[in-house]
């Protein structure tokens, strides 16, 4: 009889199969995972049970052998009438819970009527600007049943007012509201931006919420602290792990500060994290995050085993979805929501197809929500309680997120906490490193995305999406917050207006006095307005990171051939070829321009990265002002056909029709016959190669520049 063999034996046995090929795989987070795992890599690891501390295995003991997560698709456009109708349609066929796209107007603390948001009104969200839209939203949907979470940030304040004044109006008291409010602002500093407040006075913000729901909504999560966001900026796992749960540990810690007793809050706080194409990393990922939260808990003094037990929802990633060959989504959001469901989610949104192309129609949310029910019914998964416990590979990986996620916690922890963290851009730029190069080894083909880089087809096929008629829903809104303010009693509401302003200056609740402006049915945008008196608005400009492109092209020939094409241009303009990346009205979705403004500017372009929520006309000014050969207007957020063709109109007043406009981001290939009738000269959609679109202007800019694998035929 011979031994039994040995990971050595094995290990022999591979590398001769591979000829000696080395068979590590170096993660982005800088894990080595190895080929193999056994139960030498486990010894010592003990995840423990589910439903115990820490909690590694799940929160509930039984898990979905209990109750299943809730299928919560996040759903928002057009007017409060349209998005009730399709909520209406989408729990009769199987969702489960509620969760609000607000567009984005709303999430700046601007009403429809406000001259900056004409072309974001109803957009990327439904418009919300009175307690009567909210009263709309959630006609006939019983409020004391169904779970609702609402994405929202910068005005959190009068949205929860709205929410709580709705249902009352509806005969539901506050005590038995159930469900989400996002209120997580220090991931808008980082990475998604819809912030309206500086930092300090938006930490407060956070703290009356987490108090007064604290109070008054036993049955309602006073924050979801989001990774989603950074995931979706491009940060890697353990990023999305470290400054996430270093976020919950710096609201828990504000919350204390303002005299809560953490065990009074901490079963309320809420988690959120994206899951990407990157299978087991993900379900680590989520199993890491319930250990890290345990300790962080338990160091503040928590005593509740519920204050120390992580709950999250999970939403599929959004970037990991391409226009190109569109049904391939189907599969990626399966795997996603696989690996969100196998780490132990509590609640789960799948995306659409369409998703780098426009927002769900009714046949694409169907699939979206017939992935989790075919998962939740049809597979059997929900029977066993955390079926990959124990798994030599999974559980050695968890332990490595925890450890790697810890160092960068005590990394943040020595910077004096997140919100310094933050302030001090550290976070945001880490991010940004991880998103460019990214970005490059997507472009250098190393991570393959088929039908994108590889397998890549000559022709795509139309697919039908959602268009909205911003200009009617705009118009809708303004007839609504007119009749509004002609109906209530204006000295009344003036009155709860400015005892939210005197509030703010002072430390009363910010919520139960929105309450009473609320009541009184002061506006969104009135509301935000009365804080915005005392705090004032915030603004950032964007610092792309340097650097990381033309690192990761070293040595490669296309590149060069490009950089030798900026060069060319120069010599030719007698300056570097000028481009002005910009953000115009309230998207802040700005991973995207960040990775152009850094690549170009390693390419060699002379970037000038605008700021965000510009209008056409300022961003037309201030191509003026730095006199720019191009200008290229990324939008992720619906705004293109109105503020695009509103710049170009801006330009051409001004007598320099010859600066170049292209465009990037979610724009729907129906819409590019439009953008370029309006004199868009290029546009490149998401799986665009970022050294190519930089060749495509060289063009535009009257260079002759070859297709890539061609040799340059001569200077122009
Ligand atoms: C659950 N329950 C169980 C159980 N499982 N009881 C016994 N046995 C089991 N196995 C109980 C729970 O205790 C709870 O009751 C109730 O059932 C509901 O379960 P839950 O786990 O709390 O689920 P849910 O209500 O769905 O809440 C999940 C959550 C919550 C805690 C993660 O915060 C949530 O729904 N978040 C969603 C956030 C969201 O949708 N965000 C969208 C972002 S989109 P009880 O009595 O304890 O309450 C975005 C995009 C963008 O951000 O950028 O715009
Ligand atoms: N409806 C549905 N999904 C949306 N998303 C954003 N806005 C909406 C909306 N109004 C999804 C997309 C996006 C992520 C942030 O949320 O998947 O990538």
């Amino acid at each position: 009889m011979t031994d039994k063999p040995t990971k050595s034996d094995w290990h022999e046995k591979a590398a001769k199969e591979v000829k000696g090929r080395d068979l590590t795989w170096h993660t982005p987070e800088g894990i080595a995972v190895q080929p193999l795992y056994t139960a030498e890599d486990t010894d010592g690891l003990d995840p423990g049970l589910p439903g115990f501390a820490p909690f590694t295995r799940g929160p509930y003991a039984s898990m979905y052998t209990g109750r299943p997560w809730t299928i919560r698709q996040y759903a928002g456009f057009s007017t409060a009438e349209e998005s009730n109708a399709f909520y209406r349609r989408n729990l009769a066929a199987g969702q489960k819970g509620l969760s609000v796209a607000f567009d984005l107007a709303t999430h700046r603390g601007y009403d429809s009527d406000h001259p900056r948001v004409v072309g974001d009104v109803g957009k990327a969200g439904v418009a919300i600007d009175t307690v009567r839209d909210m009263e709309i939203l959630f006609d006939q949907i019983p409020l004391d049943a169904m779970s609702v979470s609402m994405t929202m940030n910068g005005a959190v304040i009068p949205v929860m007012a709205f929410y709580i004044v709705a249902a009352e109006r509806a005969g539901v008291p506050r005590e038995k509201l159930s469900g989400t409010i996002q209120n997580d602002i220090l991931k808008e500093f980082m990475v998604r931006n819809t912030y309206i407040y500086p930092p300090e006075p938006s930490m407060r913000i956070v703290s009356d919420i987490i108090a007064y729901t604290s109070q008054h909504m036993p049955r309602f999560n006073s924050i979801s602290i989001s990774g989603y966001h950074m995931h979706e900026a491009g940060a890697t796992a353990v990023q999305e792990l470290a400054f996430t749960i270093a976020d919950g540990k710096e609201y828990a810690k504000r919350a204390m500060e303002a005299g809560l007793d953490i065990d009074a809050f901490a079963p309320r706080l809420s988690f959120f994290w994206g899951i990407g194409m990157n299978f087991f990393m993900e379900i680590a990922k989520m199993r890491a995050a319930r250990a890290l939260w345990h300790d962080v808990m338990d160091g503040l003094g928590a005593q509740n085993p519920k204050s120390k037990m992580l709950r999250t929802h999970c939403q599929t990633s959004g970037v990991s979805l391409q226009e190109q060959d569109p049904y391939n989504n189907v599969i990626r959001t399966t795997v996603e929501a696989l690996a969100a469901v196998l780490g132990g989610t509590q609640s789960l949104h799948t995306n659409a197809l369409d998703e780098a192309i426009a927002l769900p129609t009714d046949f694409s949310a169907r699939i979206a929500r017939n992935t989790q029910l075919v998962l939740q019914e049809e597979t059997g998964i929900t029977n066993v309680a955390d079926p990959l416990g124990g798994s030599y590979y999974v559980e050695s990986l968890t332990s490595a997120l925890v450890e790697e996620a810890r160092k960068l916690l005590d990394e943040v922890e020595a910077a004096g906490g997140m919100t310094a963290y933050v302030a001090s851009g550290a976070p945001k730029a880490a991010i940004e490193e991880a998103a460019a190069a990214k970005q490059a080894s997507v472009d250098k083909g190393e991570t393959v995305i088929v039908g994108v880089n590889k397998y890549r087809r000559d022709a795509e096929d139309d697919i039908d999406t959602l268009d909205i008629d911003n200009h009617a829903v705009r118009e809708s809104q303004i007839a609504r917050l007119r009749d509004v303010r002609a109906g209530r009693d204006e000295e009344a509401c003036q009155a709860a207006l400015a005892a939210v302003t005197a509030g703010a200056r002072a430390t009363d609740n910010l919520l139960a006095l929105a309450v009473e402006a609320a009541r009184a049915d002061a506006t969104l945008g009135e509301i935000s307005a009365a804080m915005e008196e005392a705090f004032g608005r915030y603004d950032t400009v964007p610092q792309p990171v340097k650097g990381v492109y033309s690192a990761a092209y070293e040595g490669d020939d296309r590149y060069q051939q490009v950089v030798d094409g900026v060069q060319a241009v120069a010599r030719r303009l007698e300056h570097a070829p000028r481009i002005l990346v910009a953000k115009m009205g309230q998207d802040g979705h700005d991973r995207g321009a960040n990775v152009i403004a850094s690549a170009f500017a390693d390419i060699g372009f002379e970037v000038i990265s605008g700021p965000l929520f510009q209008t056409p006309e300022e961003t037309a000014k201030m191509a003026l002002e730095h006199d720019v050969d191009a200008v290229g207007a990324s939008s992720l957020a619906a705004g293109h056909k109105t503020l695009i063709p509103e710049l170009i109109q801006h330009l051409r007043d001004a007598g320099r029709a010859d600066i170049k406009v292209v465009a990037g981001g979610v724009i729907p290939p129906q819409d590019y016959e439009f953008l370029k009738s309006a004199g868009v000269q290029g546009i490149y959609g998401p799986g665009t190669n970022v050294v190519e679109a930089a060749a495509d202007l060289l063009r535009l800019l009257g260079h002759n520049m070859p297709p890539a694998g061609e040799e340059i035929e001569g200077e122009t």
